[in-house]
């Protein structure tokens, strides 16, 4: 089967957005820092920017405004929610590729080229970016150590045909084709990691690491506790893999769109003229 794959014109926008809870201390530093625009293999995409505001109450939403971003605000949804909104809200604007990062400085939003070229250009459909190809990492030892077994476990449970050999399972810089974000849907409300990789890869969609820099949070607070973590991933990335299709002939090696159904998809068609 011949399947066409049409590249993103000139204007289309890349969208950043920033999944946020009580960031107020460093939001607007991140939003600062994303380019106005995005070249690519000649072409110019206006970067637009989004900080979904899940329950914060320290004027996160505000700086983000104040900083020119739109806003969607939640109730405390979760950050695999968030997540799922703002891939959601990207794909309804059109987006060539839907870029996000966290809202803490942890990644830098002056690589967001970096991260988008390979969507931007056919190359891939889902690009993560590696703290661990190289560049600059300053990563706590007991999370580096946390982050490479939940890694192994992650590639692990690719095994078969779509075996992708993973370095960063738990990065939080990451872009999709405007494609992959709507299509994906993140299993569960609480993170996104593991079960957006394994989703983006069971329906078929291409991946690709490209090396990224990397300062650990410095101020505000993690939401990751390790028993809380474990007990609610574990379960999901399950679920999420028992799900994928039985190997066909048609779905090797091509891009897979389905209609995005996801209770995110559905909040942000509802809340877009709150933005
Ligand atoms: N919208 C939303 N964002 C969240 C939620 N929990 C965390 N975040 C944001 O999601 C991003 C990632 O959360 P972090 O707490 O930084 O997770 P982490 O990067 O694994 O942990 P650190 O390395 O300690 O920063 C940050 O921008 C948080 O503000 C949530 O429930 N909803
Ligand atoms: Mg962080």
């Amino acid at each position: 089967m011949c399947k066409v794959r049409l590249m993103p014109v000139s204007g289309a926008p890349v969208v950043l957005f920033l999944p946020a809870r009580d960031e107020v201390a460093t939001v607007a530093d991140v939003l600062a820092r994303a380019p106005r625009t995005v070249t690519v293999a000649g072409r110019d995409h206006p970067v637009r920017t989004l900080v979904v505001d899940d329950g914060s109450i320290d004027g996160t939403g505000d700086a983000a405004r104040a900083s020119g971003a739109d806003v969607v605000r939640t109730p405390g949804l979760g950050l695999g929610a968030a997540v799922g909104i703002g891939l959601a809200w990207g794909a309804s604007q059109g987006a060539a590729a839907v870029a996000f990062c966290d809202a803490d400085l942890e990644y830098d939003p002056a690589e967001l080229e970096t991260l988008v070229a390979p969507v931007l250009t056919g190359a891939a459909d889902y690009v993560v970016g590696s703290r661990f190809l190289g560049g600059a990492r300053r990563m706590k030892p007991h999370r580096e150590l946390g982050n490479r077994v939940l890694t192994a476990l992650t590639s692990a449970s690719t095994a078969g045909r779509r075996a992708v050999p993973l370095t960063d399972g738990q990065s939080g810089y990451r872009a999709l084709s405007g494609e992959a974000a709507a299509a994906t849907v993140v299993a569960h409300d609480y993170n996104y990691a593991q079960v957006l990789t394994l989703d983006l890869l069971g329906r078929g969609f291409r991946y690709l690491e490209v090396p990224i820099t990397y300062a650990h949070r410095r101020v505000g607070r993690s939401f990751v506790r390790l028993p809380t973590y474990l007990r609610r991933v574990l379960p999901a990335m399950w679920r999420v893999r028992r799900s994928w299709a039985p190997p066909g002939p048609q779905r090797s090696g091509t891009l897979v769109t389905a209609p995005a159904t996801s209770d995110a998809s559905r909040f942000v068609a509802s809340q877009s003229s709150t933005t």
